[in-house]
């Protein structure tokens, strides 16, 4: 009998050890998410947000149901020549959150299959890569805003 109990005993501090190790300390928050709203002839916009993480990670990429594609852009000035492109990852630590804002980071989502009117909702799905290389999906929902000062923020495709 004695031997039964430990051994349950010991199941119990095993069972505790993995919930404490298996998830991590605490999920990154992405907050304040929206998305650049499109006008009919436009086929990409770009998708905006806060991000804070709880462990070191980098955002590797990002797909929506709404586009045929989404890559992970930064823009950039050099001299008067805006620039703008993808990127193979943005690192993220904790305690510096990162915001794509326009006129820097950006999730483009391309080969839209529909218009963007403001109110709507988008999902996106954004990919980060952790530090034990693990590759980890979150799910966001998008606010489409109005498409402001003409151009969509200076995008050129
Ligand atoms: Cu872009």
């Amino acid at each position: 009998m004695v031997s039964v109990s430990l051994y349950r005993y010991s199941l119990v501090v095993l069972a505790l050890v993995a919930a404490t190790t298996g998830s991590p300390v605490r999920a990154q928050q992405v907050t304040d998410a929206w998305v650049r709203g499109t006008v009919k002839g436009m086929d990409a916009t770009g998708a905006f947000m806060h991000i804070e993480v709880a462990a070191p990670m980098s955002l590797i990429g990002a797909s929506s149901p709404v586009a045929g594609s989404a890559q992970v852009h930064q823009m950039s000035m050099s001299g008067n020549v805006m620039n703008m492109g993808p990127v193979d990852q943005v690192p993220i630590v904790p305690g510096k959150p990162v915001d794509l804002a326009p006129g820097g980071y950006h999730v483009m989502l391309m080969n839209l299959k529909q218009e963007l009117t403001t109110g709507d909702t988008v999902p996106i799905t954004l990919r980060f890569r952790q530090a034990d290389n693990s590759v980890k999906s979150v799910d966001v929902k998008a606010q489409v805003r109005a498409l402001a000062g003409g151009n969509s923020g200076g995008h050129m495709h």
